[in-house]
């Protein structure tokens, strides 16, 4: 596997970014052994940072400045473990925030910044969470966190960046300054966060590069007297960032970053990523109020989630009404399905929809020719159904699972298909075309991209040009919500259908 700072394309994926050895300049790190607070490692910039005589390593945090030592001294008491503890020293002239932490493979972390301008963020965070707390959809709420947080932060691009199922990215929401060319809607592959990166965004929600060109200052010595290894950094906010990431942020012209991440049922389901054209720091204060807005945002989204679900529930519930009503106004369910696009189509952001039944077609938007539609009915009847009735059969990309069908795949890319009765060739079925149609580039989009393997040419355009490589063929992926919701629209369904027949049969006697 690469070491940090040695990873290439080929293998990013493993680059241990938490084994950095090295810190951003703008803050000094020290390792210390309890209880006695001896200086184990220190970063190379510590003593001048804190100026005072070099070498720190083997003294005594008390011998080497008290008043730090005093400042941390209360915090001990906790567990430090997952949580760093904050805490705020006055030097002569400076004033430093502290953060202290205890690290897997022992010892205690202890990393020191000069404090930012005195800033009271608390006349600011109650409107912004309300704003957050009131909003009552995923658009105006994203659109609102952007503004919320380019006014607090002052950095001159915010973006929303939102993963799906399949872990690739998208700029969902933006506010930035207009000089600024736009990346609202643009697409980035998985490729681009690494796993391990995600991994450890999990547990260190915000991070700041303060400067994309800075020069990392080394831990000294480079391994843990306590562990004989690369001292654990997960948690650091003075961490180096990997190079890889470096490069990117260099080539795209930015100068600082702010990142947050969004949970949401304790999944990364995005982050709060703000840019800066030149170096900017984030001070304590403000990456608390970020991590705080990030918590209130991922709350509000796993809210909207079950309301949305809670709205499909009901929706269904009427369309159940509305069926029941048809049979008896014009002895036929089917009306009721296909009278308003809204029914079968927005609630599962589908292009188009068709009901299979009886040997007859019904559709709605953007769907294949009859023949299409039979041939995917028959695919269906060829699928493992683990339950029967109540399950659904889902892909995001129909051509690859099933080559013969690749044919219908610009309307039919993705297929969600919920049966309605125990008869074959019985189903709901929605479509979405593919991803690669749907989604521009605000970018040239005539200029092509090679898509080699230089790290040097990182950037937003290389990215979306993999992008379209990784997702050709695939449509927008299935999320579980829309397999829920499909469920109980075809168990709906799949009622009236009995009901229907019973009824019909009761009848013909
Ligand atoms: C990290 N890459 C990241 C992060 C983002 C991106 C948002 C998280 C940074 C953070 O949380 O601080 C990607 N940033 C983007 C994209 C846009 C953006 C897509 O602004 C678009 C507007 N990166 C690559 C490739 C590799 C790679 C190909 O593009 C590896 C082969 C690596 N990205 C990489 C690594 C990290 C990263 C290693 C972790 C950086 C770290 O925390 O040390």
């Amino acid at each position: 596997d690469p070491a940090f700072g040695g990873a290439d394309l080929s293998n990013c994926e493993r680059e241990p970014i938490h084994l950095a050895a090295s810190i951003q300049p703008h803050g000094a790190l020290l390792a210390l052994r309890e209880p006695d607070l001896t200086i184990l490692q220190a970063s190379a910039n510590a003593a001048a940072f804190l100026g005072v005589e070099a070498p720190l390593q083997g003294r005594r945090l008390t011998q080497v400045d008290a008043r730090i030592a005093r400042a941390l001294a209360p915090l001990l008491a906790d567990k430090l473990d997952e949580v760093p503890g904050a805490f705020r020293a006055r030097l002569d002239g400076m004033v430093l925030d502290g953060m202290a932490h205890r690290p897997a493979g022992g010892g205690l972390i202890v990393e020191l910044e000069r404090a930012g301008p005195e800033e009271n963020f608390a006349g600011r965070i109650e409107p912004a969470m309300q704003a957050i707390l009131a909003s009552y959809a995923l658009r105006p709420l994203c659109d609102e966190v952007a503004r919320i947080v380019r006014g607090l932060t002052g950095y001159d691009r915010v973006m929303v960046y939102r993963f799906d199922e399949d872990h690739h990215g998208e700029v969902f929401a933006e506010e930035r300054d207009p000089s600024l060319e736009p990346y609202l809607g643009n697409r980035y592959p998985d490729s681009d966060i690494p796993q391990v990166a995600r991994r450890l965004y999990i547990r260190n929600r915000v991070r700041v590069v303060a400067d994309v060109h800075y020069a990392p200052s080394p831990l000294e010595p480079r391994l843990s007297p306590l562990t004989g290894r690369d001292l654990d950094m997960s948690l650091c906010v003075l961490r180096s960032t990997s190079p890889m990431h470096i490069q990117y942020l260099k080539n795209m012209g930015v100068g600082a970053t702010l990142v947050a991440s969004v949970m949401v049922g304790g999944r990364l389901w995005g982050l709060i990523s703000c840019h800066h054209d030149s170096p900017r720091r984030a001070p304590f204060a403000l990456r608390a109020v970020m991590e705080l807005l990030a918590e209130a945002v991922g709350t509000r989204i796993a809210a909207l989630e079950s309301f949305v679900l809670a709205q499909s529930e009901l929706s269904v519930r009427r369309l159940e009404q509305r069926m029941i009503e048809a049979i008896s106004r014009d002895g036929d369910w089917r009306s009721a399905l296909f009278d308003n696009p809204n029914t079968l189509l927005a609630p599962l952001n589908a292009t188009g929809a068709a009901l299979l039944f009886e040997g007859q077609t019904q559709t709605m938007g953007d769907v294949p020719s009859t023949a299409g539609l039979r041939e995917i009915g028959q695919w269906l009847d060829e699928q493992p159904r683990r339950a029967g009735i109540g399950t659904v059969i889902g892909t995001a990309s129909l051509g690859l699972e099933a080559p013969a069908l690749a044919g219908l795949t610009p309307v039919a890319c993705g297929v969600l298909a919920a049966p309605i009765s125990s008869t074959p060739g019985e189903y709901i079925i929605w479509f979405r075309p593919e991803q690669v149609r749907t989604v521009t580039w605000g970018g040239d989009p005539t200029k092509p991209v090679e898509v080699g393997a230089d790290p040097r040419d990182l950037s937003p355009r290389r990215s979306f040009a993999k992008w379209q490589e990784v997702v050709e063929g695939r449509a927008e992926p299935w999320t579980p919500k829309d397999l829920a919701t499909a469920r109980m629209v075809g168990d709906t369904v799949g009622d009236v259908v009995l009901q229907f027949r019973s009824v019909r049969m009761l009848i013909a006697e």
